[in-house]
């Protein structure tokens, strides 16, 4: 069960976030709007957030998930790849030891964007990314293993992140698309595949027994509540056009 979520506001720069949709240009009043209903629905679940102050000075900073991993026995500040998104870790080594008395921290050469790892039980999946490294991926499964913690990697081909195109539901519900509809390590779960149509809806997220879903992708919405889940719906259109999901939004645990 997660108890506690922290998400960071959206700043005006969020319109110069990096893309390679040809969505457009998130409207940034509509982003805020998006965002204090995404707030809304983890208070609904019971989670307590923090929010955190805007970061004009990265765009991109409102995906807070890429830069900390939060597992329940330590948080693992990263490397996010990209010079235009390094920043963002500062500060967040004094957020998170208002939580956790143990704080790990990816190190140059590696490059790791938690939106690269999946959190499945006590196995971690690393994506190998255009934004993790194999560097990244090692120094991961270095230090989970000191907390009892396993790691496996799992090589990209298109994604941007793992989690752009899996989201492990738990009680062994996994849902895919894309290229990781193949992919091996994942034969074992009861996957639910995601129609390349709908393949945004393949990042949704599980809280506390419900499952967020972007709104929109209605043969997803009715997959996910076969498997007996009930599901949340959230507009998160001005985030999709800076390549973002719902788990980006948050660090849950
Ligand atoms: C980026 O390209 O870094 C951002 N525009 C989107 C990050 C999305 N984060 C995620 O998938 N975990």
């Amino acid at each position: 069960m997660f108890r506690y979520a922290i998400v960071r506001s959206p700043g005006p720069s969020i319109i110069d976030g990096i893309t390679s949709s040809s969505l457009g240009k998130p409207v940034y009043t509509l982003a805020l709007e998006q965002h204090t209903k995404y707030v809304e629905a983890l208070e609904n679940l019971r989670l307590e957030v923090q929010i955190l102050p805007e970061k004009e000075l990265f765009p991109d900073s409102a995906f807070l998930e890429d830069v900390a991993l939060c597992t329940p026995s330590c948080a693992i500040i990263t490397q996010p790849a990209l010079f235009s998104r390094r920043g963002e870790i500062e500060g967040m080594k004094e957020v998170l030891a208002e939580y956790y008395s143990t704080i790990e921290e990816i190190l140059p050469p590696a490059t790791l964007e938690a939106g690269d790892v999946m959190m499945a039980g006590n196995h971690f999946f690393i994506g190998i990314s255009n934004r993790t490294n194999t560097e990244g991926a090692d120094q991961l499964i270095k230090i989970l293993s000191k907390y009892k913690l396993t790691g496996s990697k799992i090589p990209l081909e298109k994604m941007l992140h793992l989690k752009s195109g899996v989201s492990y539901l738990e009680n062994n519900n996994m849902l895919v698309s894309g290229e990781f509809i193949k992919t091996k390590e994942f034969e074992s779960y009861n996957r639910i595949i995601i129609a390349d149509e709908e393949c945004y809806a393949a990042n949704s997220v599980w809280i506390n027994g419900k499952v967020l879903i972007p709104e929109g992708f209605p043969d997803t919405r009715k997959k996910i509540e076969k498997a007996g889940y009930e599901t949340i719906l959230l507009n998160v259109s001005e985030f999709r056009k800076i390549d973002g999901g719902l788990s980006c939004l948050s660090l849950r645990f």
